[in-house]
């Protein structure tokens, strides 16, 4: 038996265009499906999509013997940036496999332990200034999780400070990323010719990326300028010098300089999320925040946090796990069968068809997490609890070989800020009526999001963690 796609009245031409807001694409296709069921087909121009959000298409979608990553046409957008970095590389490119074996072991669970320091020292940035503010001044939580993440990825992967909580405008980078991501969303949305003929907008477009490339060059430079290569042990080294075992083979400059800037987007747009949005949903969870909070005492004290520490702050893993079944910053991701094949047992698929998974909704299939699916409760990650969830029911870092590299990079963090965060200060919403109101780009994060902090311990009160990589990382 075979069957066509189930798909929304549709309109000529623009297809499901109208259907979907510009501003909000994940979001508007989540509602779709809510009421769509869970999967179905969109037109868009000459775009056809199909759209999966029910946990056992998803577990079928998850088999790497049928299915594999797709570079989808919005992050194909995204290569005059990122060419064959490792987020956009097409799964049969040579640089992949390379590009991937050479970085697997940096952010491995050794490579990680020694970023805890450098995490350290940009946490301490952030708070510190917070210590200084006092209650009345109000943070934009999106704008300082923003810098904090930038900040520590580029500390850890590159030995680069951005300094952004020493200046008041973010680095260029940041525009010429936000410009560049805005651009190619929207680019999704023009037939080609009319992009082709919007002069201004393209030479826009080719100098927000030109930014970028001019900081992952100068970075490059520098390192071989001063003569240190292979003297810092961070990713650039590792990329520098890293060569398959078997070949001899090395990554060329152009594809570390995609790599460069791939890891400065991926490797804190993301993160910075989903740190903003657990604060809002802390805020709007107390029970929550207090369950966390003596979590966070009982372990720490006053204690700087080791990496023993946060392995026994299972709860506060927990918190940031539930944030991410909620609002997984990075919201979807495509794959594409590697031959036809059905899906479902009924619908037909091809090599190339652009089957979407789009996690938001995934993550609140009913039939998975109840009829309180949109109900913040981190005890549905407790270890009984994950252990009995179905196969792929919680996709927020993507699937197999193509998963986030960043997976335990990025944990690693939140759980060390969050744990920081609940230690130092009670946090305070500025406007106890906050509607979340959601802004997309390639990522979602919270917009508008404000709060106070009452400082609980002050910086001289905490002590140095005890003997361990963190204190040696952080005086090296
Ligand atoms: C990746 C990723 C993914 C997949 C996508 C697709 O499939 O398309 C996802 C979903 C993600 N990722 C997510 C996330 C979240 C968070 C928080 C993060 N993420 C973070 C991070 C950090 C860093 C450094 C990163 N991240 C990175 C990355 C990379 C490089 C990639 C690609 C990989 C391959 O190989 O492909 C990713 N990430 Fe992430």
């Amino acid at each position: 038996m075979s069957s066509s796609f189930p798909k929304p009245p549709t309109i000529p031409v623009l297809g499901h265009l109208l259907m979907v807001d510009a501003d909000a694409p994940t979001q508007s296709v989540a509602d779709i499906a809510m009421k769509q069921g869970p999967v179905f087909e969109l037109q868009m121009l000459d775009q056809r999509m199909i759209i999966v959000t029910g946990q056992t298409l998803v577990d079928e979608l998850c088999d790497e013997r049928r299915f594999g990553k797709l570079v989808h046409n919005a992050l194909r957008r995204l290569r005059p940036a990122v060419g064959d970095g490792l987020f956009t590389a097409d799964g049969d490119d040579p640089n992949w496999t390379l590009a991937h074996r050479i970085l697997m072991p940096a952010f491995g669970p050794l490579g990680i332990q020694e970023m805890l320091g450098k995490m350290l020292d940009i946490a301490g940035q952030m708070f510190d200034r917070w210590d200084r503010f006092g209650e009345g001044t109000e943070i934009d939580v999106a704008d300082a999780m923003t810098r904090l993440t930038l900040d520590t990825l580029a500390l850890c992967a590159f030995d680069f400070r951005f300094n952004s909580f020493y200046r008041d405008e973010m680095h260029p980078f940041i525009g010429g990323m936000v410009g560049a991501l805005l651009e190619a969303a929207a680019q999704e949305r023009r037939p080609d010719f009319v992009t082709r003929a919007m002069i201004p907008t393209r030479r826009r477009f080719e100098r927000d990326i030109a930014v970028m490339h001019e900081l992952a060059d100068t970075l490059l430079a520098q390192r071989r300028r001063e003569d240190m290569v292979g003297t810092r042990g961070d990713l650039l080294d590792t990329m520098l010098i890293g060569t398959n075992p078997q070949t001899g083979e090395r990554l060329s400059d152009e594809n570390i300089r995609f790599q460069l800037v791939t890891f400065l987007i991926a490797g804190h747009e993301t993160t910075s999320g989903l740190l903003s949005f657990a604060v809002h949903l802390l805020l709007k969870n107390p029970a929550v925040l207090e369950e966390a909070r003596a979590v966070v005492d009982a372990t720490l004290g006053t204690r700087t946090p080791t990496i023993d520490d946060l392995a026994r702050m299972r709860f506060i893993e927990q918190v940031l796990m539930e944030t991410l079944r909620l609002w997984p910053t990075a919201p979807a991701f495509a794959v594409t069968p590697h031959e036809p094949t059905t899906l479902g047992g009924i619908y037909p698929v091809v090599p190339g068809d652009e089957l979407m998974v789009i996690l938001p909704a995934l993550h609140r299939d009913p039939t998975v997490w109840g009829s309180d699916a949109e109900a913040f409760r981190p005890e549905r990650f407790a270890d009984g609890a994950a252990a009995a969830l179905p196969p792929n029911a919680w996709k927020p870092f993507g699937n197999g070989q193509r998963a986030c590299i960043g997976r335990g990079f990025a944990m690693q963090e939140a759980q060390l800020v969050l744990a920081m965060m609940l230690q130092r200060f009670d946090i305070i919403a500025a406007d106890d009526d906050y509607a979340l109101k959601v802004v997309e780009t390639l990522t979602m994060k919270p917009e508008g999001l404000r709060i106070r902090v009452r400082p609980r311990l002050r910086r001289d009160q905490i002590l140095p963690a005890a003997a361990d990589r963190a204190v040696s990382a952080a005086s090296a």
